[in-house]
């Protein structure tokens, strides 16, 4: 067996018992397909991802891509490549795809479940594998002319990247330099050095479209500062015929560094610089408009998205090394034979100290796993365009809102109880010979990427809850809400209804206080530091209380299956989900008040502290 241990149980729960997205399914743009093609969508997949797909995972990671500062390019293994042709060949490559550039019409929830599957097996294929995506965007903003080009993009197979950092530009991108001039054919040049792009060589694919961010520059082009002044410029690797994609001359955007990292190895991660080689770097502004942050934060939810789920699949595949593991490792005697030093060793799972550390994982791994299909639940609305206006404008403040706890805590939770999955193994999860240091050493970018947790705990509180004046929030709460008031469990879940209405209580009273310090900057504007403190705990406490929520949920559903009497299979699955569900209700759920007490007691001491006293 392969490294990859997946749970295609678990994400047919959600998808066809807890989400029902079957009803949506055989309608308008997802006519094509029912619940059986979805499920046949997964089970195909997950064979591919269990076999060919994790293959690669370990040797990859032990060879990573070689570099060439002579040729300005990288090359990646062998066994990497043969999992990458599996992949393309299934096709899977259509999966996010609209109906309208070949995708197989299938709403986000399913997409994201599939995606899951790619992500957990090894991950970087699947980032190797997002030219039609980038495609998607291409296609969606562009000139006609380029919308020809996204197509040319997906037929020819081409990879593609999302080029915003620079050395002195990471969180702040506003900051970056890189410049493009206009010149008299239309096109731009674009001058200077983008650092840590994922992507940005391989020798998998004949060309590459980079998506750029510089700043426009040329006669009546106003220059303004900061992510406003920035415009998203289409740069090839090679220059192609516009009609039929045959390649060209090689562009000026030339690979002048691959990084050397703690993880996710065959992943590989470029300086890119432009026009600095003696060949101008050619691009062509995007859309013909000047609206290159928004346009980037396209590609920026999306893969926001992505790389949430992709923390919460490693953590899935962690635990699930570690619970097996644990059924099989016999050490020590039952804690209640402790004394008696003839007792029958049993294994670890026996050991109080062991379950509570299995249950957490497992309640993170399925609670978050839920989190981001719930999220994707709302991409579906957006997707198939259903209902009026205010509903579709409230899905997407919705997932808008969503997605930083997605991304952010999906990241920060996995990174930290995939270290007790190795926890778990003990000396042998420090080995190479199990998956677990090599997952961690490779979830860790997650928190890092796309936004750092720092970032995507200010984008939760000041755009996501501020600046939409706390409409979303105030849908979720109402859900929360009306959940806790049901008669869910039939008086079996009362106790911890209880408890997740304390934690929302908690969470919306660390909110009305941070609330109350942004108001009182108006006064002293070192208020908003009280905000900055505790920006992250927040947006970890709101996590907590959704996972919660989740786990609650599916324990309803557990509960009411089990009473129907439900197959010998299905009832352990069941009886996890209740166990799960309560566990977490008592045992993390409660920490969320103290975490309040924390907020509520803010001050500026920390603020005050001479840098030298750190
Ligand atoms: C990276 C890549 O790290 C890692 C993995 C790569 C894997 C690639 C392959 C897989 C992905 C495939 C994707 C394919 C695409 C497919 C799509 C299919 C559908 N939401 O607050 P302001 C905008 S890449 C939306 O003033 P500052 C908005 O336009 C590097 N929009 O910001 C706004 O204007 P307005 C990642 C948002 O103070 C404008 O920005 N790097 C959002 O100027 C200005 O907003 C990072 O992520 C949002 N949440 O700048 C940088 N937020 O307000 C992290 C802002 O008028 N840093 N906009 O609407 C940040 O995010 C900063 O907060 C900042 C601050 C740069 C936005
Ligand atoms: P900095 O911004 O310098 O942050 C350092 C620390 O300060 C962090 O802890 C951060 O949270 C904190 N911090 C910074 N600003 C603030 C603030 N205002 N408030 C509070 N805390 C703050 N970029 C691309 O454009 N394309 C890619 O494909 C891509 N792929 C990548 C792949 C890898 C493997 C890596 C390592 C990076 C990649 N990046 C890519 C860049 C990545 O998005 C940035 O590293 C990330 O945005 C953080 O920027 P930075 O590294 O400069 O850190």
């Amino acid at each position: 067996m392969g490294h990859y241990k997946s749970n295609v149980r678990d994400l047919e729960f959600n998808l066809f018992e807890v989400l029902g997205v079957q009803e949506r399914l055989g309608k308008g743009v997802l006519a094509e397909s029912d619940e059986e093609t979805a499920r046949g969508v997964l089970s195909e997949l997950n064979n591919l991802a269990v076999g060919p797909l994790a293959e690669s995972f370990a040797d990859a990671d032990r060879n990573p891509p070689v570099y060439d500062p002579k040729t300005f390019s990288a090359t990646l293994p062998e066994s990497f490549k043969k999992s990458y042709q599996a992949l393309w060949d299934g096709e899977w490559w259509r999966i996010g795809l609209t109906n309208d550039l070949g995708g197989f019409g299938l709403p986000p929830t399913v997409q994201w479940a599939a995606s899951e599957l790619i992500l957990g097996a090894n991950p970087a294929l699947f980032m190797y594998m997002a030219g039609p995506n980038f495609a998607m965007i291409v296609d969606k903003n562009g000139t006609e002319e380029q919308k020809r080009w996204a197509r040319i993009m997906i037929e020819r197979a081409w990879g593609a990247t999302m080029v915003l950092t620079e050395p002195d530009a990471g969180s702040d991108v506003g900051a970056g330099r890189t410049k493009a001039v206009k010149q008299e054919d239309g096109s731009w040049h674009l001058e200077g050095v983008k650092r840590f792009i994922t992507s940005a060589d391989q020798d998998m694919t004949e060309n590459i479209m980079h998506l750029v961010l510089a700043r426009p520059e040329g006669p009546g082009i106003e220059t303004k500062p900061g992510t406003k002044g920035l415009s998203l410029f289409l740069v090839p690797k090679f220059h192609f015929d516009s009609e039929t994609g045959e390649l060209g001359e090689r562009n000026g955007a030339f690979v002048t560094n691959v990084e050397h990292k703690m993880g996710l190895k065959v992943s590989t991660t470029c300086e890119l610089t432009f026009g600095q080689h003696g060949t101008p770097a050619k691009g062509w502004l995007l859309g013909e408009v000047h609206d290159g942050i928004a346009q980037m934060f396209q590609v920026i939810e999306y893969a926001r998205m992505m790389v949430g789920t992709k923390a919460i699949a490693t953590l899935s595949t962690g635990y699930l090394n570690a619970l097996e593991y644990a059924k099989e490792r016999v050490q020590g005697a039952d804690l209640t034979q402790m004394l008696d030093k003839t007792a029958p060793r049993v294994t670890i799972t026996h050991h109080p100290d062991v379950r509570r550390s299995l249950m957490l994982q497992k309640a993170y791994a399925e609670g978050l796993r839920a989190v981001y299909l719930y999220t994707a639940s709302f991409q579906d609305q957006i997707w198939t365009g259903e209902g009026d206006e205010e509903s579709l404008n409230l899905a997407e403040r919705v997932n808008d809102l969503l997605l930083p706890i997605v991304k952010g805590v999906g990241s920060e939770r996995a990174t930290e109880q995939l270290v007790q999955s190795l926890q778990t193994l003990g000396g042998s999860g420090f080995l190479q010979d199990y998956p677990i240091e090599q997952y961690i050493r490779d979830a860790k970018i997650d928190s890092l990427y796309e936004g750092t947790t720092a970032i995507q705990s200010m984008d939760f509180f000041f755009r996501k809850i501020v600046r939409d004046k706390g409409k979303a929030l105030t849908y979720i709460a109402g859900e929360i809400t009306k959940f806790i008031e049901s008669e869910a469990g039939n008086g079996r879940l009362k106790n911890e209804r209880a408890l997740l209405k304390q934690a929302l209580d908690d969470v919306q009273g660390m909110l009305g206080s941070m609330i109350g310090y942004l108001t009182a900057s108006q006064e002293d504007v070192r208020n908003t530091y009280k905000v900055g403190q505790h920006t992250v705990r927040l947006l970890l406490s709101a996590g907590d209380l959704l996972v919660g929520w989740q786990l609650l949920k599916q324990a309803e559903i557990a509960l009411a299956k089990l009473d129907g009497g439900a197959s010998a299979k299905d009832t352990a699955f069941y009886q996890g989900k209740v166990a799960v569900a309560s566990f977490f209700a008592k045992s993390v759920l409660p920490e969320l008040t103290a975490r309040r007490a924390v907020v509520e007691a803010a001050d500026n001491d920390l603020m005050d502290v001479p840098e030298a006293a750190f």
